[in-house]
């Protein structure tokens, strides 16, 4: 059984920059919704059981319902640990790459927010290490960076149900707000590690 993984702030946390009503939507709704519809999608077929991880990898230009469920999931996931109400700051070796590829932390920010604001309708505006080096880039709907994108650092989502409720139809509005919550911590371990964060069991 895939599980809808807590939110690891409370709802209320990042008041007044997302509000604990679009917390009780997003979290309580849409994404429980793709965790009971990923588990609908796998019972009874050899995916049942397995890590959320290998039932994307398995339906990934397959089986598109499955992909976008699962896919979803994980998203979601991420997107969550992305954000933190405490005051985080790069560890000094991502601190280094940033300012290495994009010249300034706040070049950075500008460029992830410039980037969800541009993709059109509904996606992910990604920080991701790539080949040593920094990108930002989106994806579509349920997309997430495949392995040849490199390892996500970092998420916003930009589908409209992630900030309608506080901000109508200004997203960015919401991004600049939410591209003060980033959690750098989260950031910094997926960059030491080098490893994709795999979403809690
Ligand atoms: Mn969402």
């Amino acid at each position: 059984m895939i599980t809808l993984m807590p939110l690891p702030f409370d709802k209320s946390a990042l008041e007044p920059a997302i509000s604990a009503e679009t917390f009780e939507y997003h979290h309580g709704k849409h994404h429980k919704a793709y965790v009971d519809k990923t588990n609908e999608l796998v019972a009874g077929t050899d995916l049942e059981g397995k890590p959320l991880e290998a039932i994307i990898a398995a339906s990934r230009g397959k089986d598109h319902k499955l992909f976008n469920q699962s896919a979803q999931v994980w998203n979601h996931g991420f997107y969550w640990s992305s954000l933190s109400p405490e005051k985080t700051r790069p560890s000094a070796e991502l601190a280094a790459a940033i300012d290495s590829a994009f010249g300034s932390h706040e070049a950075m920010i500008e460029k992830l927010v410039t980037e969800g604001v541009g993709h059109f309708a509904s996606g992910w505006a990604w920080l991701v290490s790539k080949g040593g080096s920094l990108e930002v880039i989106s994806t579509h709907d349920a997309d997430l960076p495949g392995e040849d994108a490199g390892v996500p650092l970092l998420v916003l989502d930009v589908w409209e149900h992630a900030y309608y409720i506080d901000r109508r139809n200004d997203r960015k509005a919401y991004l600049t707000a939410a591209s003060e919550l980033l959690n750098w911590d989260f950031a910094s371990a997926n960059h030491g590690s080098g490893e994709r964060w795999t979403y809690p069991a």
